[in-house]
């Protein structure tokens, strides 16, 4: 309740923003009240967006390690400029996490707010410190991993400058007037968890921005944790797009949550055991293109040969429909985002009775991730396309879910 109440008295917006519900988390844990600060990351502009997704992961727990101690609330940095999203005649900047996630699943996780809601909050387009998060220059010590993190020079050209007025001018997802009061570069080789104390110590801003926050690396709140799992199942994928995906699966896939045993509860109370699941009659594939077709053309199959080995599998698994979820060139969706139409199709892919997925694509991995949760029996998530000229095709990891 402290908690809470010291929010409402910070904000200076007239509205009501929602950042958690006050009912899901102790705030009357915090004995004094302490002001809420915010934390800001952004990523590589590079990455697309299922790394972006892992890197959330990352930095939600460690949010959530802040808030064993002092109220945190995570700004979700909005999507925008991915490299991967080349329809032209749609404006995909400053789009919201709403757009593609269930916000109140993630708040059931930590308190997040979008990005213009907090500059409502601060009432001025500031950030007020940004560390830009690098490698050390000298590279590992002995070649060996150890956890460290040093205010340095910068190492390479940082996409921000100080402008006429002391003002540190950047990116800040295409809201031009923001502005940040301080930067500096700071080497880490660290697990994100261990950012809080540098957080609650080194720094006292209200806000503080982490930039190329996929430097800090899982570790031990990685994929055999149940912390890992927690972050990941609140990342609900948004309604609007669910229900486009339970559409297409009924009329087009004989798909329905109720005969595929699939049905969704609210995540903390959903426990599924492997196998629980069923999937629809239907076979998916993700046949990753693109830039794999180069990037990795040991391991990605031609056309040809991802046909074969379809056919196979469908014959293998008595199955007659096939759902292939690709990047291959074509856009029949005009009205929808094409992170909104990615969805859709991870949606789709998750709820097939098999699944075949392309050779370390993350795209594959959150697929993977999503049939995990719904319980899927693990032979039928793990797999993924072979190449024609692969003598061994390793198939991928099992990383099970853990609750
Ligand atoms: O998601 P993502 O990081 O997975 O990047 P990878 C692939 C992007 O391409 C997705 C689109 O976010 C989508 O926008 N895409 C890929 C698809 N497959 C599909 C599909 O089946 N359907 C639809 N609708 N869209 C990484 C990239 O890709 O691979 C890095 O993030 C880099 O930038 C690396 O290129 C090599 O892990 O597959």
């Amino acid at each position: 309740i402290a908690l809470f109440n010291t929010f409402v008295l910070a904000s200076q917006a007239h509205e009501k923003i929602d950042i958690f519900k006050p009912d899901t988390h102790s705030h009357a844990e915090f004995g004094e009240a302490k002001s809420v600060r915010y934390l800001l990351y952004d990523v590589n502009p590079g990455e697309g967006f299922n790394l972006r997704r892992d890197v959330f992961m990352r930095v939600a727990n460690l949010v959530k390690l802040l808030n064993e101690d002092e109220p945190w609330v995570l700004v979700l940095p909005p999507w925008g400029r991915l490299y991967h999203w080349k329809s032209q005649d749609l404006n995909q900047i400053k789009v919201k996490w709403s757009t593609f996630f269930d916000l109140a699943s993630i708040r059931e996780h930590i308190p997040v707010i979008e990005f213009e809601d907090y500059l409502k909050v601060m009432g001025e387009e500031v950030v007020e410190e940004i560390y830009y998060l690098q490698r050390y220059k000298e590279g590992w010590t002995n070649g060996k991993w150890e956890e460290k993190m040093d205010i340095r020079e910068c190492i390479d050209r940082v996409p921000y400058q100080k402008d006429e007025n002391d003002k540190w001018r950047g990116w800040f997802f295409g809201y031009e007037n923001v502005y940040a009061k301080k930067f500096a570069c700071l080497s880490v080789q660290s697990e994100a968890g261990n950012m809080k104390s540098f957080l609650m110590k080194n720094t006292t801003s209200r806000s503080v921005m982490l930039d190329r926050a996929e430097q800090l690396i899982h570790g031990r709140s990685g994929q055999h944790s149940t912390k890992f799992w927690d972050a990941r199942r609140s990342m609900v994928f948004a309604k609007h797009l669910r229900d486009i995906g339970d559409e297409f699966r009924k009329e087009y896939l004989d798909s329905t949550d109720e005969n595929d045993e699939t049905i969704l509860s609210n995540w903390p109370e959903m426990k599924k055991n492997h196998g629980d699941a069923k999937g629809g009659p239907y076979l998916s594939v993700h046949l990753r293109r693109k830039d794999y077709l180069y990037a990795h053309k040991e391991q990605v199959p031609s056309l040809k040969y991802a046909a074969k080995q379809i056919k196979e599998l469908l014959k293998k698994n008595k199955l007659k429909k096939v759902f292939i979820a690709s990047d291959c060139d074509e856009n029949d969706f005009e009205t929808l985002k094409d992170g909104g139409v990615a969805i859709i199709d991870q949606w789709i892919a998750a709820h097939a009775r098999h699944f075949v997925g392309t050779y370390v694509s993350t795209f594959s991995f959150r697929i993977q991730e999503e049939r995990e949760i719904l319980g899927f029996d693990p032979e039928t998530t793990f797999n993924r396309l072979c190449s024609e000229s692969e003598e061994e095709c390793e198939q991928p990891s099992k990383w099970k879910i853990v609750y």
